[in-house]
């Protein structure tokens, strides 16, 4: 006689000719972020199927018969997983594969310049900014021209990060009478890029000289009413 368990074996072999579920191979999307919203699903499976679906962050399985292109995906981040049924009834799954969608230029806000103004022959001018993005930032540049009598000049600095989202750089020292406007770059990890010109916004200043006559005036005119005011006073006083 044969053991039962030879028996059980031999049935099951003839009712469930192999039991090795199919292997899944996510091709794309891949673990990174994707600069459009339309992200194509392609994958490998190693063998025939009767059915394949889909899963994006764990919701219901979307039947498809192949490769797709998901539905247009707002800036998020997602998961997915594909899964197919050999010939048999052995379900398969892929790896679970992360992505983010990010279709959206950085956030540029609080320009900041210091000095704000009066700006000397002397004064180096530091500019902060604040600039966000879901998806990273990869590069925030501080593009400046200055001109003056003896002539006009482009210039690129790197801003580098101070602390969180606020990223600085530092426009040198000019000479009397340079007149300065700069704008703002910023691009984000996938390319997304806007500049502050873009965004409707003007910046500059001119290096005004050492000792601009508006502030000596002013000092020259409470000095005077000062003055005027003591006499007046010392001369009450003897009265
Ligand atoms: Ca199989
Ligand atoms: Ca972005």
């Amino acid at each position: 006689m044969f053991p039962y368990t030879y028996i059980y074996e031999q049935l099951k072999i003839w009712s469930f000719p192999e039991s090795t579920p199919p292997t899944i191979i996510i091709v794309s999307p891949e673990n990174k972020t994707y600069s459009a919203s339309t992200v194509p699903l392609t994958f490998n499976v190693d063998e025939p199927t009767v059915w394949i679906g889909y899963s994006l962050d764990g919701q219901m399985n979307e039947t498809i018969t192949g490769n797709i292109t998901l539905p247009a995906l707002p800036d998020d981040t997602y998961n997915i997983d594909v899964y197919a049924n050999d010939t048999y009834g052995n379900m398969g799954k892929s790896s679970t594969v992360y992505f983010t969608v990010d279709t959206t230029e950085p956030n540029i806000t609080n320009v900041f310049q210091d000095p704000p103004s009066n700006v000397l022959p002397d004064d180096m001018v530091r500019i902060n900014v604040t600039v966000r993005d879901a998806g990273g930032i990869n590069r925030v540049l501080l593009n400046y021209t200055y001109a003056n009598s003896t002539g006009s000049w482009k210039s690129i600095a790197n801003m580098t990060r101070l602390t969180g989202d606020i990223w600085n750089a530092t426009i040198p020292a000019l000479q009397y009478g340079t007149n300065v406007t700069y704008t703002i770059f910023a691009e984000d990890n996938v390319g997304n890029a806007i500049t502050t010109e873009q965004l409707g916004y003007k910046y500059e200043y001119q290096v005004v000289p050492e000792f601009s006559t508006f502030p000596i005036l002013m000092a020259f005119i409470v000095t005077t009413l000062l003055l005027a005011i003591i006499s007046r006073k010392k001369r009450t006083f003897s009265a």
